[in-house]
């Protein structure tokens, strides 16, 4: 139960919240204070029917906790890794660098540079280790692409994902049409 992992996560249990024993996508984050930015990225994958885990898992607080988590991804199901981190945000390069799973990185938006401190640490991997980086704050977006490399190979997600761009493009085209009257 997924809400349920939430609040345990919130009250600074350290837990593995898991909505199945066969997770297709792990979404870790360094500290419970990006839950709430990380939250978005549960919400989706819960909304395409991708079983996934989500924890926190600290690279320069827990960096055994990190070594042990990333070399037993795939071992445990996990195709993609979801990571989101704020300031000198090592995590998702530093567990790219421990496995050869796909890894998004989510730049946390931070108060004292707005997160930029965040995207600039996560998006400029030296060439050789990839970290797939997406918008500061936009979890929503890392779990999308996340559908979408599973769906490349995956019918009934792939389907899904149609008729998610067909709920988006008829949204607008409603808005539109009221616009103009
Ligand atoms: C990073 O430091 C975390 O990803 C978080 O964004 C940031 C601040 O962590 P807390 O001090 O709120 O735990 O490791």
């Amino acid at each position: 139960n997924v809400k349920k992992c939430f609040n345990l996560m919130l009250n600074r249990e350290d837990v593995e919240c898991s909505t199945s024993d066969f997770p297709r996508v792990a979404i870790i984050m360094g500290s419970d204070s990006d839950l709430p930015t990380m939250k978005d990225a549960a919400e989706i994958l819960k909304s395409f029917h991708v079983p996934f885990e989500i924890t926190i898992v600290s690279a320069h607080r827990t960096p055994e906790r990190m070594y042990s988590f990333a070399v037993s991804a795939k071992e445990r199901g996990v195709q993609i890794i979801i990571a989101g981190a704020g300031g000198a945000a090592h995590l998702p390069g530093m567990v790219a660098s421990l496995t050869p799973l796909p890894v998004i990185g989510v730049p946390i938006r931070t108060s004292s540079l707005d997160g930029v401190d965040s995207l600039l640490s996560i998006v400029q991997m030296p060439k050789g280790i990839p970290v797939a980086t997406v918008a500061i704050g936009n979890a929503a977006n890392a779990a999308l692409l996340a559908v979408r490399m599973l769906a490349a190979g995956d019918d009934e997600l792939w389907e899904r994902l149609i008729k998610y761009h067909e709920l988006l493009r008829d949204t607008v085209l409603e808005k539109a049409e009221k616009l103009e009257g």
